[in-house]
């Protein structure tokens, strides 16, 4: 994509394709006004219209009553793309929608691209591209954390800690710069142990920043929890226990589930997408069976947490061994495993060292569930006691801040050596500072640009 033509006029869908209530259909660009005159009456009105003020005017296709629609008119720059925009509330037919669409483009405007309100907003200045790309978020956000976050952050929450970052950078750097233009030595050698100890200060800031991106990812994608185990342990009972459905079929034949199954749930404003894995027996030849192991793996090394289910009621047995070995072979690292004893209602098996490390539960009594959910989400909740306008959601901005942060630290060993290379130092300063730009979108290229803005409704 190249940056859109802002000389043209665009027109969109802005609600929900299908019928509703209402449907509203956007213009924005210089001839946003004079599009909407060709249909909308009367056309005195639409010519030179109040700002920011709705009227009730007539949709008209060849001198016909169309649709009694609101409409409100934004006059630039105070409009959300920061253009003229015209926003029409219309009875939420797809007919009307679409004839409104052709109107306004046989009145001269073309169709939007993906995101392209949101793309002209960042190029007119109106959001800085951290606060565009939530804008996204905040759409898709479907639990109350994932909307905080989304919602911070359009409000500028992101952009303001790096722009203090920012201008921290940017004093020290000119400490630097006056020093090397200094040719006299006027102002007296520079204090390098405080100064690289204000730069290790920074580069922990912008650490724990991204740092924050583990748990910023559960916000937007939700937590990945895997529930692996042998054959008959309990697998599929435990999701239908802790997501309170049906979903799973559950018998006393080993080896029931033979394919995945997702179910979806919110715990404490978290998304968490619980997958049910067929049991994982290597020496099986039938071809479903093998199908069903590969898409278990598949689960091990994608999940956030993986939740080991044993039959506590049996001893420890070789499929137990098996499955505790595909776990440390196909787990990504860092992935939480939590040992989950069930068939707590029936007699022990087990020592109490043995399950010491884990959690007892009953699929069939319910005993224990409430707990394994708390459990769960008990690392993540903690990113809400502090301030959540410090997560990081973006991959784009996790990968900025470490470049930034690698700069940082370059600074830190250049202090450990004999010399300070002061031209080397503020080098390093600059390479933190661009990485910081591409946050806020200020050295953003095109394909950044495109590859943003093309996860986005089109209408947005
Ligand atoms: N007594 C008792 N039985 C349970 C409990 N949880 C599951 N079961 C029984 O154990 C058997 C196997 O349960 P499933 O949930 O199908 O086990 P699974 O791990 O999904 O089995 P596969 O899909 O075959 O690998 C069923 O007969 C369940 O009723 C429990 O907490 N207590
Ligand atoms: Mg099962």
């Amino acid at each position: 994509m190249l940056l859109p033509d802002t000389t043209q006029t665009i027109v969109a869908p802005a609600s929900a394709p299908g019928s509703g209530a209402i449907a509203v259909v956007r213009l924005s660009g210089p001839g946003a006004f004079r599009t909407a005159a060709a249909f909308l009456k009367p056309s005195s009105v639409v010519k030179n219209p109040k700002n920011r003020f709705s009227y009730l005017l007539s949709a008209e296709e060849n001198g016909r009553l169309l649709d009694k629609t609101i409409v409100v008119f934004y006059r630039g720059p105070e409009s959300y793309t920061g253009e003229d925009m015209v926003e029409i509330s219309c009875h939420g037919s797809p007919y009307i929608v679409s004839r409104l669409l052709s109107l306004s483009i046989a009145g001269g405007a073309r169709e939007a691209g993906p995101g392209e309100f949101t793309l002209r907003a960042f190029m007119n200045g109106k959001l800085d591209l951290a606060q565009a790309e939530a804008v996204n978020d905040l759409i898709i956000s479907e639990g109350e954390t994932a909307h905080r976050a989304a919602i911070t952050q359009v409000e500028g929450g992101i952009s303001k800690r790096i722009k203090e970052l920012r201008g921290a950078l940017i004093t020290m750097l000119g400490e630097l710069e006056v020093r090397l233009d200094d040719s006299y030595n006027e102002l007296g050698e520079l204090d390098i142990k405080a100064f690289t100890k204000r730069t290790a200060a920074i580069a922990g800031k912008i650490k724990a920043l991204a740092d924050s991106f583990k748990n910023g990812r559960y916000l937007k994608h939700g937590i990945r929890v895997t529930i692996a185990g042998a054959p008959n342990s309990g697998k599929s009972s435990l999701l239908n226990r802790i997501t309170g459905s049906g979903r799973a079929i559950v018998s006393p034949k080993a080896g029931t589930t033979r394919d995945t199954i997702e179910a979806k749930l919110t715990l404490s404003g978290f998304t968490v997408i619980f997958t049910d894995t067929a049991g994982i027996n290597p020496r099986t030849s039938d071809a479903i069976e093998r199908e069903g192991m590969r898409r278990s793996l598949k689960a091990l090394k994608t999940a956030d947490i993986i939740l080991w289910v044993q039959d506590a009621s049996k001893k420890s047995s070789p499929a137990d061994r098996r499955v505790g070995a595909a776990i440390e072979r196909g787990s990504a690292p860092g992935t939480d495993l939590v040992k989950v004893f069930n068939k707590g209602d029936l007699p022990g098996a087990r020592t109490p060292s043995e399950t010491a490390d884990g959690t007892a539960i009953s699929c069939r009594t319910g005993e224990g569930i409430a707990a394994l959910k708390r459990l769960l989400i008990r690392e993540e909740k903690k990113i809400f006691s502090t301030e959540s306008s410090s997560v990081i959601t973006s991959a784009r901005h996790y990968s900025a801040l470490l470049n930034s942060h690698r700069e940082l630290e370059k600074i830190g060993l250049l202090g450990t050596g004999r010399s300070f290379p002061l031209e080397l130092a503020a080098e390093h300063l600059r390479g933190t500072l661009t990485a910081l730009a591409g946050i806020l979108g200020e050295t953003a290229s095109e394909e950044i640009l495109a590859s943003i803005f093309k996860n986005f409704c089109v209408g947005k």
